[in-house]
């Protein structure tokens, strides 16, 4: 198995796939840095390995050939699911059943498809347009994201009682949005706790939270 991240360590999505990596056991990966403040993405080279030019991409020898004959796999939550379907199949990270993996889906999808765009579209305008503040209209969504999230903790962890890929992309966002947005325990009680939760995870603290004060010292860096 050869596998290679094309990654910052700042970035959240990056983070979910350390951390999944991290659960699995998996460290024979070579690790490539892509500095997105000076463009490496939009290098040719990077798009003939993902046309989205995004982090994280990951580049498994052994993954079916897909254009240019190059093997890649862009979307950290296809890369978290590829890595425990490939690696661990039937962790309890992301269980084959039908019902219990559909809940899982519904978190990852609403991570990429809400939370994420969310978190992208405040801090965005301060990394890479010079602004110095937040805009409100962003920052209400990031709150519209915490309060989905309070609705969706029924139970422990993000999909149910086990610790899964749910909530480890969520929490890779979610810990960013954090810096952001100080989650308010009063407002988003049960949030607030299973962020709590999530952080004294090994994995977490290990894998999340160095990215974590990087993004937190880059933003204070552009913002002050
Ligand atoms: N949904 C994607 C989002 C990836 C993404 O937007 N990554 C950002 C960094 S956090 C990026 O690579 N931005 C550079 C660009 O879009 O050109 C995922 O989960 O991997």
């Amino acid at each position: 198995m050869v596998l290679t991240l094309y990654k910052l360590d700042a970035s959240p999505p990056v983070r979910a796939v350390y951390m999944t990596l991290e659960a699995l056991g998996i460290e024979n990966v070579q690790m490539q840095d892509v500095n997105l403040f000076t463009k490496d993405q939009l290098q040719e080279a990077y798009l003939n390995l993902n046309p989205q030019h995004t982090v994280p991409t990951l580049k498994d020898d052994d993954f079916m050939q897909h254009y240019n004959k190059t093997n890649y796999l862009f979307v950290s939550h296809a890369i978290a699911a590829y890595l425990v379907n490939k690696y661990a199949p039937g962790h309890s990270l992301y269980p084959v059943d039908p019902k219990k993996r559909a809940i899982i889906d519904q978190r990852l999808h609403f991570d990429s498809g809400i939370l994420f765009p969310a978190l992208r579209g405040t801090v965005g305008p301060v990394f890479f347009g010079g602004e110095k503040q937040f805009r409100p209209d962003n920052l209400e969504k990031l709150k519209s994201g915490y309060d989905f999230l309070e609705r969706f903790l029924t139970e422990p962890w993000l999909a149910g009682s086990e610790f899964t890929l749910a909530d480890i992309c969520c929490v890779a966002t979610v810990s960013s949005m954090n810096v952001v947005l100080p989650i308010n325990g009063n407002e988003h009680r049960k949030l607030y706790a299973w962020f709590k939760r999530c952080s004294t995870q090994e994995i977490v603290k290990k894998r999340n939270q160095p990215g974590i004060d990087v993004f937190s010292e880059a933003l204070k860096s552009f913002i002050a």
